[in-house]
């Protein structure tokens, strides 16, 4: 009994909303029909597997011994009396079962991929070995548009449809408590959907195998207010501060020589580079290189200095900066809020 409550203890926090990634409780309209689909076929299946259990158990204790055998000694499967009823309870309910069952999966397989009206927001999500490239634009004139990784912001209660794409080999896109899982593939368009009910961060992962560290390819989707949603969207559409004096100054060209053939930090010129994350608001995401690190200074030092050592086969070199080098480089990264 102790040992029972130490296990749910130790559960709780996977079936509690928003706690870590979970396909057991899910947060929204586009997650909902697919989680009840999977308690629903685990309790039928359940139910199925006790009752054979206990067919053949009732067979083995109570009716042993009980049908015709041959001059060897055989069972003679029987068509009398006991054998023919079962047989046509048991095809016909079968049947109508796995019938059901098909037809709840095929409506949900519905529900799942066709997002509800018109959506309000939608957003590109391109993989990377092993990143998520996330592109938001805003609908009319001017078109503005920004760019951030591993990191998706949605309002609460809003379904916002995803383009989902991919850079160079195929990934699955997989947020359990929000959708069902659906492939990132080079030279076409995949669409899905997501809505989250309650504010939350809510963990994701690639889960298609797409590398050396396709287990490093996590990403979060962060369910905001709408209020709090459209701050961040604002901010976000800000280019990286221009003006940065002092070490961030220095900095900036260390970043301008060293990094921009791979970044972008928005505004700033001569850094377009599309090989990795947008940084220009590097600052305001939880984590670095794609949910591997917590985006602390530490972190943040030891991923620019030599990120193969935090995630080999990446495809970010080893800097060989000098320690003044990197003070710098860090006190302009610092600025990119
Ligand atoms: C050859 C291209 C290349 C160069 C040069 C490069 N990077 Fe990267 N960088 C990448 C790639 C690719 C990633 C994504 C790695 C991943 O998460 O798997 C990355 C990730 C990052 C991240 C994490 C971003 C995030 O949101 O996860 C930071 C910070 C970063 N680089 C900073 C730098 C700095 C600073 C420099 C210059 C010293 C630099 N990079 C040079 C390719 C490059
Ligand atoms: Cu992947």
């Amino acid at each position: 009994m102790r040992r029972l409550v130490a296990i749910l203890v130790v559960l709780a926090p996977a079936l509690a909303h928003a706690g870590p990634m979970t396909f057991m409780v899910s947060h929204g309209a586009a997650a909902n029909p697919i989680t009840k689909l999977g308690w629903g076929l685990l309790g039928l299946s359940i139910f199925v597997g006790a009752f054979i259990a206990l067919a053949v158990l009732i067979g083995i204790w109570w009716k042993r011994g009980a049908g015709e055998y041959d001059a060897r000694g055989w069972p003679v499967l029987s068509h009398g009396r006991n054998g023919l009823p079962w047989l046509w309870i048991g095809v016909p309910v079968s049947i109508v079962l796995l019938l059901l069952s098909a037809i709840w999966t095929f409506y949900v397989l519905g529900v799942a991929t066709a997002a509800p009206g018109h959506p309000k927001i939608t957003v590109e999500v391109i993989g990377h070995q092993w990143w998520w490239e996330v592109r938001y634009s805003e609908f009319g004139y001017p078109r503005r548009s920004f760019e951030t990784a591993n990191e998706i912001h949605i309002p609460v209660g809003v379904p916002v449809e995803l383009h989902l794409t991919s850079a160079d080999v195929i990934h699955s896109f997989w947020v359990p408590q929000l959708a069902g899982k659906t492939d990132t593939i080079p030279g076409q368009i995949n669409h899905a959907w997501i809505e989250a009910d309650k504010p939350g961060i809510y963990r994701g992962q690639c889960a298609e195998f797409c590398g050396l560290q396709h287990a490093h390819m996590a990403l979060y989707v962060v369910a905001q207010p709408v209020r709090r949603f459209k701050a961040w969207w604002t901010h976000q559409l800000q280019p990286a501060a221009d003006q940065v004096t002092g070490l961030a100054g220095e900095g900036e060209t260390v970043f301008r020589t060293r990094c921009a053939i791979c970044h972008t930090a928005r505004g700033m010129p001569g850094s377009q580079g599309k090989l990795g994350p947008d940084l220009t608001h590097l600052m305001s995401r939880r984590t670095i290189a794609a949910g591997t690190l917590p985006n602390t200074p530490g972190n943040l030092a030891a991923w620019v200095s030599d990120a193969p050592a935090q995630k080999p086969g990446v495809d970010m070199p080893a800097e060989d900066l000098t320690g003044p080098q990197l003070q710098a480089l860090l006190a302009y990264l610092k600025t990119l809020k």
